[in-house]
């Protein structure tokens, strides 16, 4: 792998993908772990305004702070290590490993940047892998905008609505997606049975351990840890 021109190809445009980065044996264990986990049916853990306001459905698991050891694998891959210092540099450090469950027929996620760009220095990196195929079938397809890292805010506006130059990504089971917390991203409303992502999220040396507190909508910031809308947009 040559890690140096993936780095590259980061810093340019904000993201990256790998096909086949993970086992389909590994992607199949962790997708039912997953399952076993949430049930089909679990109740939102996200206030009802988050849900509203954000249009935002996802209900995130923390397993390795919960002590379920099925997932430090992914945390322990030497090639997703190097990858991850060639991107960030020395000294990075392992933020936490959310995954994310949506339901069917729910909206999937909001245009966001995970925090606020203002400081350009500090941001998350999402270490995005999927369990699952994401097609047209089961919806859920990821949105980028190509180097909207260097944009600083994502401009107000409708939440879900398509924007010119944004790029669609259908990821595989096994793909890995390495996006910048600052770009825009999104999620498309799902219409599988569920939608399952999973996400190792990492940052430079320096950065808060509370990085990712604050998210930026196109109608709001939101700051997770008080459950409140810290700014109208
Ligand atoms: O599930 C995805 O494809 C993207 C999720 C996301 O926005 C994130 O992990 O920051
Ligand atoms: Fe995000």
């Amino acid at each position: 792998m040559n890690y140096q021109k993936y780095a590259q190809e980061f810093w340019e445009n904000g993201y990256l993908v790998i096909e086949n980065f993970f086992s389909d044996e590994l992607m199949d264990h962790l997708n039912q772990v997953i399952l076993h986990h949430y049930g089909m049916n679990p109740d939102w853990e996200h206030s009802n305004e988050f849900i509203e306001k954000a249009a935002t459905e996802v209900i995130p698991w923390f397993p390795i702070r919960e002590g379920d050891q099925h997932f430090n694998v992914i945390e322990e891959d030497e090639r997703l290590k190097q990858l991850t210092k060639s991107i960030l540099g020395d000294h990075w450090e392992s933020l936490y490993l959310m995954v994310m469950f949506s339901k069917m027929g729910t909206k999937g996620q909001a245009w966001h940047q995970d925090s606020p760009p203002e400081d350009s220095e500090k941001f998350n990196l999402n270490r995005l892998f999927y369990t699952h195929d994401i097609n047209e079938k089961t919806g859920g397809k990821t949105i980028v905008m190509p180097g909207s890292h260097k944009k600083g805010e994502l401009p107000a506006g409708n939440p879900h609505e398509d924007l010119e130059n944004q790029v669609v990504l259908s990821p595989k089971k096994g793909t890995l997606v390495i996006l910048h917390g600052h770009a825009w991203h999104r999620v498309l409303p799902i219409n599988g049975e569920y939608r399952v992502s999973a996400n190792a999220r990492a940052i430079p040396s320096g950065t808060p351990e509370d990085i990712t507190d604050v998210a930026v909508y196109r109608n709001m910031r939101y700051r997770f840890s008080t459950s409140e809308v810290i700014e109208e947009r």
